[in-house]
């Protein structure tokens, strides 16, 4: 049986050649992260969250494990309203939670890609005939006032470290649009990754098996196929530097060799070892996040976290 899945947005995400090329003719070359999650690159990133080195999905499914009676009991949500849910997998344990306290629970995933929709669906449709399972295909930057509200208190769960992709300035938009969203009852879970020793954090995107380099050159095929570009992957680098000042990882693809690649508008030269950014991943200290929430209107309710603080899941509540 399939799913049904509600649109509350039919903008298509239309982000034009032009736009492609203007970033990659800057000095600063870059291709926008969404790039990173076709198909394969959202199978890549399981496979990553699989690798010895990367601690992140672990170490946020062992706070969960420990925690999540905790949480739901704080909290005592009525809907879990997950945003980028990806596949449900870590929801599962609080889900599995709320309905030993709660009869008529509700999860309503929220997410740009059918495909993730689907796949969270698929891993939560036999649980329980006590759960209602709501789909809804949106932007969560742009969609999230359209989003309908209920009477009932509403966990809203944003898992895996996520925000750490996004800038300053983007994260606090971000956040406030979920804080102006929230009632009273309401409260927010947000996973976030910690500053931590950098060799740590650096072996985490530099795996030995090299699945994040797959990951990472993936980004070409995927505009290739997008834009009718013919980047060569082979023709890049994987480079994850950990950006001391900025408290970031930095993922790049750098030129092996001085190439230049064909467009339908203008071609576009990349010189050897110049270096195209593809993601960046934000590390937070406890200070660095709570000025964040501050300027967002939010504020700590708990910091769930590991022994080694590598990483926090903080309930928020909305100021
Ligand atoms: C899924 C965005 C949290 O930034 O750690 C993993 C993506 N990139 N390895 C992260 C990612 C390279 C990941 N997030």
């Amino acid at each position: 049986m399939s799913p049904n899945i509600q649109e509350i947005s039919k903008t298509k995400d239309s982000f034009s050649l032009k736009e492609l090329n203007v970033m990659l003719k800057k000095k600063n070359k870059s291709i926008p992260t969404k790039f990173l999650y076709d198909d394969l690159g959202s199978k890549l990133f399981e496979k990553i969250s699989n690798t010895k080195e990367y601690y992140l999905t672990r170490t946020e499914e062992d706070i969960l494990n420990k925690y999540s009676t905790k949480i739901i009991n704080e909290s005592d949500a009525h809907e879990l309203l997950e945003l980028g849910s990806g596949s449900s997998k870590k929801t599962k344990l609080l889900i599995l939670e709320a309905l030993k306290v709660k009869k008529n629970l509700s999860y309503v995933s929220f997410d740009i890609s059918e495909k993730a929709l689907k796949m969270s669906y698929n891993q939560l449709k036999n649980i329980s005939s006590d759960l209602n399972i709501k789909l809804i295909k949106g932007d969560f930057i742009n969609d999230l006032e359209k989003l309908e509200q209920i009477n009932k208190p509403r966990l809203y769960l944003f898992l895996g470290s996520t925000l750490g992709n996004f800038n300053n300035d983007t994260a606090i938009k971000f956040l406030s649009k979920i804080s102006k969203k929230m009632k009273k009852a309401d409260f927010f879970l947000l996973g976030i990754d910690k500053i931590k020793n950098k060799e740590i954090i650096k072996a985490a995107y530099n795996d030995t098996a090299g699945i994040t380099e797959k990951f990472n050159k993936n980004i070409l095929n995927v505009i290739n196929k997008e834009y009718n570009l013919n980047f060569n992957p082979e023709k890049f680098d994987h480079i994850a530097e950990f950006n001391e000042d900025k408290s970031q990882i930095e993922m790049y693809l750098q030129a092996l060799s001085h190439q230049k690649i064909n467009s339908k508008q203008e071609n576009i030269e990349i010189n050897l070892g110049e270096k195209i950014l593809t993601e960046i991943s934000r590390k937070f200290s406890d200070t660095s996040i709570q000025s964040i929430f501050k300027d967002s209107g939010l504020e700590i309710v708990k910091n769930f976290s590991d022994v080694k603080k590598y990483y926090s899941l903080y309930l928020l509540k909305s100021i």
